[in-house]
């Protein structure tokens, strides 16, 4: 398998995230990839190339122009309002308030932001960047011909919507590869989302297009981030009504009761006749994250990766989320090792 990957990940690492009101080591941090990358190696998947230039006008097909240029300059105008701390807001526009972008950085970076956990800093927006381009490489790879592809992405994507970040996430990395396999040709595109967590930004932005199904699997929002989207009738919207897929699933679910939610969301993809699949690929469903509360065993991603290959479709895993780091590499590899070996 063809594995995408840039060292410029690095270049995001905020000193603080909030959580529980204190200001703590993120969760989503640089060693992640190192687990991923020496278990690749382990596993003698050494076929690893860099991202291809990217292509901003694919970003621009799934995010809006004001936030993008809000995301390259909010590093440099934070620094120029005289704030010496990470970039975080205190002002939201939350109910009742003016949706109306205001001009103070301060300002904006509240009018962009939907949950407070995530900081900028100073190399936020080249590493956004570089993880956009490694999942449009691995997606021009497989419109080249490729059957399948890994595009190891970090910062993650799914939380971010056309003009919103949150969650770990700026730019919507499997957002941006499913709009370009459409650009690219394909008529119908699946997005399965398998991460612990609702894959809001990606939802919101296919939430009205017929071309696109999304299914995700998910911590149910009474109990889990990001707590406002991601309920059951949420089947979408105008002609994407009836391509939006939510399964929420209580604390505790293992593998019985996950999987047969698999099964379910995967019969619907074959049934929605899509030409190619993209994997929003978080290993957070793992029994010993520390921010989520499935039970999925080392073993069941072997089975995730069997269950994906059975749909016989161009597949595109995009690395999401995974906090256990001692073993998302283990877990990772598992799903492609599960996909690789039933695909034969
Ligand atoms: N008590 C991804 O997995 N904070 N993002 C959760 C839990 C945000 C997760 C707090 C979690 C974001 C890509
Ligand atoms: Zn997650």
């Amino acid at each position: 398998m063809k594995i995408v990957f840039s060292e410029d990940h690095r270049l995001h690492f905020p000193q603080g995230e909030l959580y529980g009101g204190e200001l703590v080591t993120p969760f989503e941090r640089p060693s992640r990839m190192e687990y991923i990358l020496r278990a690749l190696q382990d596993r003698k998947m050494t076929d690893i190339i860099a991202p291809r230039k990217l292509d901003m006008r694919k970003v621009r097909a799934v995010h809006d122009r004001g936030y993008l240029r809000f995301l390259a300059s909010a590093w440099d105008e934070w620094q120029k309002a005289g704030f010496r701390g990470e970039v975080m807001p205190t002002s939201i526009p939350n109910r009742s308030l003016r949706q109306k972008e205001p001009k103070h950085i301060d300002g904006r970076v509240g009018y962009y932001i939907h949950s407070l956990e995530t900081c900028i800093t100073a190399g936020t927006w080249q590493a956004a960047q570089s993880s956009a381009a490694v999942a449009l490489t691995a997606q021009a790879l497989m419109s080249e011909g490729a059957p399948h592809a890994f595009a190891l992405c970090r910062p993650p994507g799914h939380h971010a919507h056309d003009d919103l970040y949150g969650g770990y996430c700026f730019l919507n990395n499997a957002a941006i590869a499913a709009e370009a396999f459409r650009a690219a040709g394909a008529a119908r595109v699946a997005i399965l989302d398998v991460d612990f967590h609702h894959g809001n930004g990606t939802q919101d932005i296919f939430y009205e297009r017929a071309d696109v199904l999304f299914c995700s699997l998910h911590g149910e929002p009474e109990n889990a981030y990001p707590y406002f989207l991601g309920y059951r009738d949420e089947t979408g919207a105008g002609p994407g009504e009836g391509c939006n897929h939510n399964y929420p699933l209580p604390p505790g679910t293992a593998y019985d009761r996950w999987g047969r939610a698999l099964d379910d969301a995967c019969r619907r993809i074959a049934r929605f006749g899509a030409e190619v699949i993209v994997v929003s690929l978080g290993v957070d469903t793992f029994k010993d994250d520390p921010i989520s509360f499935f039970k999925l065993q080392s073993e069941d991603y072997l089975r995730l990766g069997a269950r994906i290959a059975r749909l016989r479709k161009p597949t595109l895993f995009v690395m999401e989320g995974g906090y256990a780091v001692a073993a998302i590499g283990v877990n990772t590899v598992n799903v492609l090792d599960g996909f690789l070996q039933a695909a034969g």
